[in-house]
């Protein structure tokens, strides 16, 4: 049982029998992602005060340029979970293809991949906005002690043993689920130390919080336009709030505190959406669903999706079950 203000440290030991097949290899891979968030935090923190802001000057595999910040977050998650020897081969979005660990090749028993987002919003970076590191694992599929391949990582998302995201924001919090609920966790900076702030986090069935590009709409599908319209009509519990950050940890993270759905759907101009399935859509899914709510391409449960490729997108639907299951009902009426 959480308790709540409880270390990450003495959660992780006291729930290490929770991490179904674990022999500890997944609470030392939580281990270093929380110790990597730590530096990407402090690094972030102090982003207006050093030359670290502004463009690295290259662009990624998604044609987004690379934010200095961007790259130091990368970097310093795959150092951290390189340097584990837990992790076989790690995805991220600031990378073309999948890396593999050495440590596969020989007689390291590594079983598990990480996919990740290293810092998700970056765009907002400039602006002083929150931004979030997203992060999703899998056991390998492949046999232990050979190199990884793509179907290490086109798993669906059904498959993740653990989820999660560190929020950068008014505070910094670690948010995950190894598939026995959601626990949040607020970095307490001058100690280096996670405390369990938000034990057994639970998404509202409801809520009155809609989070959409409204920019977009003249190239939503009409479904979406439908669903936007009835957010906006005077009946029953609406009209609703509309709150966008675009910053997508951010806004999912409000609407699991207070109610709401996120809607990142596809377009004319983005015709699978813009987010990526594997490493932002699937491990949120997964925390959200761990929590109550329920997460859908508008028609299909996201964690059922069957990855082909490592950075490919979705539509993405996703918060307080009834407010999900309503816009599903307006998407329904419409071919897919
Ligand atoms: P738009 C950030 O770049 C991101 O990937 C998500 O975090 C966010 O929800 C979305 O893109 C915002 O996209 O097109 O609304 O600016």
């Amino acid at each position: 049982m959480p308790k709540k203000n409880q270390t990450l440290g003495e959660f992780i030991i006291e729930n290490q029998q929770d991490f179904a097949y674990s022999s500890g290899e997944l609470s030392r891979l939580i281990n270093s992602i929380r110790l990597a968030a730590k530096v990407v935090n402090h690094e972030v923190n102090k982003a207006g005060l050093v030359d670290i802001i502004g463009n690295f000057g290259e662009t990624n595999i998604q044609g987004e340029d690379q934010q200095k910040l961007d790259v130091m977050a990368n970097e310093t998650f795959i150092r951290t979970l390189t340097n584990r020897e837990i992790v076989c081969g790690i995805a991220s979005e600031e990378n073309d293809d999948f890396i593999t660990i050495a440590g596969c090749n020989n007689d390291h028993k590594n079983k598990y991949v990480v996919l990740m987002d290293p810092l998700d919003g970056s765009s907002n970076i400039d602006v002083n906005v929150s931004v979030g590191t997203i992060f999703s694992i899998y056991r390998r599929v492949t046999p232990v002690g050979s190199p990884v391949t793509k179907e290490d990582f086109l798993q669906p998302g059904n498959k993740q043993v653990a989820a999660g995201y560190i929020i950068y924001g008014t505070s910094t919090m670690l948010v995950y689920t190894t598939g026995n609920g959601v626990n949040g966790f607020t970095l307490n900076p001058a100690l280096g130390s996670w405390y369990l702030s938000h034990p057994e986090m639970t998404f509202p069935e409801v809520g009155k919080i809609y989070s959409i590009n409204e920019g977009n709409y003249v190239h939503f599908p009409q479904g979406v336009k439908d669903y936007i319209k009835y957010c906006q009509e005077e009946k029953e519990d609406r009209p609703y709030t509309s709150r966008y950050i675009g910053s997508m940890v951010s806004d999912i993270h409000r609407n699991m505190i207070k109610g709401g759905i996120f809607i990142y759907p596809k377009s004319s101009k983005a015709f699978n959406g813009k987010l990526r399935l594997l490493y932002e859509c699937n491990p949120m899914a997964y925390i959200v669903e761990q929590a109550g709510g329920k997460a859908s391409d508008g028609f299909r449960r996201i964690l059922d999706i069957k990855p082909m490729e490592l950075h490919q997108r979705a539509p993405f639907f996703c918060g307080s079950k009834k407010m999900v299951e309503k816009a599903e009902e307006f998407m329904a009426n419409y071919e897919e």
